[in-house]
């Protein structure tokens, strides 16, 4: 690997040195590197899976284009204070974002925020308080770009038809011992299809708006200080056109989940109200009026939604045997998948006290 690095490395930054390198292994699709240098600054490289994005030009471009407009708006910031608030991506001396290796492998890079942290699971409501705010800013921060200036990374990411396409197709496939393993869920995802839905429909009949949407808000995705402070949002390549609700209620997903995505023991997976609050005030402060009263009385569906749409693509994965997600063990998306069923059963307990 050091091999490539360097090559990779040598091409965006001919002047510095690599003294270390890491991977960085929270992330179930992409791989990622941090680059340590004999100088002050160290930087993160990134592998982008080609199986999984069709257009990846077109997915940094994204991503370049909403970091510099997030630099503009935070102008009145420091260079240093701003690149530590906004991902700041990497250019070749030719002024490319992107490097295509020996084997065909698309490569960018950004800086590295140091000083920082993130969380997989959360303990505390100060950080869903401080997330709320970090992707609320987020939104608020992109709602004058034109979410038609970007590329549709993965078509119909979020959407239910789709993922209930992939699912129904899955089951045609699946081998008996998967099917047979997976056959309560399976049940349980053909009874909410209709429910899960309801945001979707709302979206194709135009009553609520595209607006430049994150798409991957899961908790740690999400960097903070060491004080706990909200600092900046990462993990950019899923940003396209979308609807607040994606954004809402998949880092309710995690941020309210009182175990990690995958704990197999479900006794521990647990919906946290207190953290839905604080999240959706943090949310809401830095939103705003720029959400409409259609898309708040959603948010609690939309935390249902975007917990089944995990539910099912690791279900779906686990009958399709692993081609998707990086898995550690053979049972791991079928776990996934069983720990967001539990997580959606939970949050009904409290669904409608929230709404
Ligand atoms: C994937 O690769 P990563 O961990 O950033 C997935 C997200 C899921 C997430 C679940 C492109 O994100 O949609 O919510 O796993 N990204 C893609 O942890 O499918
Ligand atoms: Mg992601």
């Amino acid at each position: 690997m050091i091999k490539i690095l360097r090559e990779v490395f040598g091409v965006f930054l001919p002047d510095q040195k690599i003294d270390s390198f890491a991977e960085l292994t929270s992330g179930h699709i992409n791989d990622t590197f941090l680059i340590n240098t004999n100088q002050q600054r160290h930087y993160v490289f990134q592998k982008i899976n080609k199986g999984v994005f069709p257009d990846v030009p077109g997915l940094i471009m994204n991503k370049v284009k909403i970091s510099r407009h997030l630099h503009h708006k935070l102008l009145s910031l420091t260079e240093k204070e701003r690149q530590r608030r906004v991902l700041t991506f990497l250019q070749t001396p030719k002024g490319k974002n992107f490097y295509i290796d020996q084997n065909g492998d698309f490569w960018n890079g950004t800086i590295y925020i140091d000083h920082s942290q993130t969380f997989e699971t959360v303990t505390d409501s100060k950080v869903a308080y401080e997330g709320g705010k970090l992707f609320g800013e987020f939104i608020h921060l992109t709602k004058d770009f034109d979410p038609s200036d970007l590329v549709e990374v993965i078509p119909r990411f979020h959407d239910m038809t789709y993922r209930f396409e992939q699912f129904e197709a899955s089951l045609l496939n699946a081998s008996q011992e998967r099917a047979q393993r997976a056959q309560a869920y399976i049940e349980l995802s053909k009874s909410l299809k209709k429910e899960m839905h309801i945001l979707q429909v709302l979206k194709d009949n135009g009553h609520i708006r595209l607006r430049v949407t994150h798409n991957d808000t899961k908790i740690s995705n999400a960097l903070f200080d060491m004080e706990g402070n909200g600092l900046c949002v990462i993990d950019t390549d899923t940003i396209m056109p979308g609807i607040i609700h994606y954004d809402f209620g998949d880092a309710i997903r995690t941020i309210c989940n009182t175990a990690a995505e995958d704990e197999k023991d479900l006794e521990k997976v647990k919906f946290n109200k207190e953290f839905y609050q604080a999240y959706s005030q943090g949310f809401l402060e830095k939103t705003g009026d720029a959400v409409s009263d259609l898309e708040r009385e959603h948010f609690p569906l939309a935390a249902k939604t975007m917990i089944f749409i995990m539910a099912l693509r690791f279900l779906t994965d686990y009958l399709s045997n692993d081609v998707y997600y990086k898995t550690s063990y053979p049972e791991h998306n079928l776990v996934r998948s069983m720990n967001q069923f539990k997580l959606i059963q939970s949050f009904e307990e409290v669904m409608e006290a929230l709404s």
